[in-house]
């Protein structure tokens, strides 16, 4: 199931460095590659805060089994590109433990096999399209899927706002907002809800209005949005420009308050699913609210609290792994701890399970401990 085949090759090329100062307290090098530039930034930086604000805690708290953690973060702009080149100096330069990120699924697609043949972890906690985790067993995630969230959004707005009959827009060129359409297509099948008209639009564009005016004339009771909130913002902006006043119904690309920052007053209306709720009042979260809004000054979403659950996750798994400093053994021994962790964190009680279907879906997944939330300035509808 595992490398041993390959073992013995890997500890001799390692072997100069393995077992020195393996006796002492070593620091645990976890390689960080979100989109801290670009279109994507907008996640990336409130996933990396997550992850930093959980690794101060960890150390602080006396590291992992007198381990300190040291993240090497370096930024991959949103781009697969450069997502690979990333993955590949933190896996074979920097030599980390494990990788998070990279931030879009588009990405993920792209460079969680650089991982995987390196035999080592990529944990993505913010890669919600269908059959990221079937690139291999070192391919983790606890992002709530597209296919999990988006047929509860659908029903939950759906019957918040009345909505008979729905248009849907997605963007075609990219695997997360292909995933959600493909999703939202099926819960609206599912639901039998009539759909007036199927507009796209792809990655840069700036200029929503022909697909915007097309949709108006069909005159549907809200708008199924599959995009990423580069051309999510603009996209509500531009509708209530041409008077399209009716809700909108996203996936997570339109997951961020970030979305009040960009669209201001025509991100009303706008009906997202949630893993994660500012209003959930468990210790774990209010702890996590405290803390995040301290240290940056600003309300965290729920990129940063998947990210800072993330890390925690991976801790856990870590303090089980007895690390001996030869980096293919530790590797592969993360990745045997990690399926067992279970962790409460800010996003609720979590566990792995197994990924069987196309969809990849993450695990510990409890519908109905899951919020899902409208954003309309901050209202949240609980199922
Ligand atoms: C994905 C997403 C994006 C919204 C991540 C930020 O869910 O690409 O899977």
């Amino acid at each position: 199931m595992n490398s041993t085949r390959f073992r013995p090759a890997f500890l001799a090329a390692f072997a100069a460095t393995a077992f020195v100062g393996a006796a002492q307290a070593a620091d645990i090098k976890i390689g960080v590659a979100e989109a801290l530039s670009g279109g994507a930034a907008q996640y990336g930086t409130a996933i990396r805060n997550g992850f930093q604000l959980a690794t101060d805690e960890i150390n602080a708290a006396g590291g992992i089994n007198g381990n300190k953690i040291v993240l090497v973060v370096e930024d991959e702009q949103g781009k697969k590109e450069d997502a690979i080149n990333v993955f590949k100096k933190l896996i074979f330069q920097d030599n980390v433990l494990m990788v998070f990120g990279p931030t879009l699924s588009n990405s993920a697609q792209a460079a969680d096999p650089i991982a995987q043949a390196a035999k080592t972890v990529a944990f993505g906690t913010s890669n919600t399209a269908d059959g990221i985790t079937s690139i291999g067993d070192y391919v983790f995630r606890n992002s709530v899927t597209e296919a999990d969230v988006l047929p509860e959004t659908l029903r939950v707005a759906t019957k918040h706002a009345n909505v008979k009959k729905v248009a849907v827009l997605y963007g075609n060129d990219d695997v997360f907002t292909k995933s959600g359409y493909d999703n939202f297509k099926k819960a609206l099948e599912d639901a039998k809800m009539p759909v007036t008209t199927t507009e796209t639009f792809a990655k840069g564009d700036v200029d929503f209005k022909a697909q915007l005016t097309k949709i108006k004339a069909t005159n549907p009771d809200a708008i199924v949005l599959s995009a990423l909130i580069a051309e999510g913002a603009p996209i509500m902006v531009q509708a209530r420009q041409l008077g399209i006043n009716v809700p909108f119904i996203g996936g997570n690309g339109m997951n961020s308050v970030k979305i009040f920052d960009l669209a201001k007053g025509a991100s009303d209306k706008l009906y997202v699913g949630s893993p994660w709720s500012a209003s959930n009042a468990t210790p774990e979260n209010t702890k996590f609210i405290k803390a995040y809004t301290a240290k940056y000054n600003g309300a965290p979403d729920q990129f940063a609290a998947q990210a800072y659950d993330g890390m925690y996750i991976a801790a856990q798994a870590i303090k089980a792994v007895k690390l001996t400093g030869a980096l293919p053994a530790d590797r592969a021994a993360l990745r045997d701890a990690l399926p067992n962790v279970k962790w409460t964190g800010a996003t609720g009680a979590f566990a792995f399970t197994r990924a069987n279907d196309k969809a990849g879906k993450p695990a510990g997944y409890d519908a109905k401990q899951q919020a899902i939330v409208s954003v309309t300035k901050g209202t949240q509808f609980e199922i």
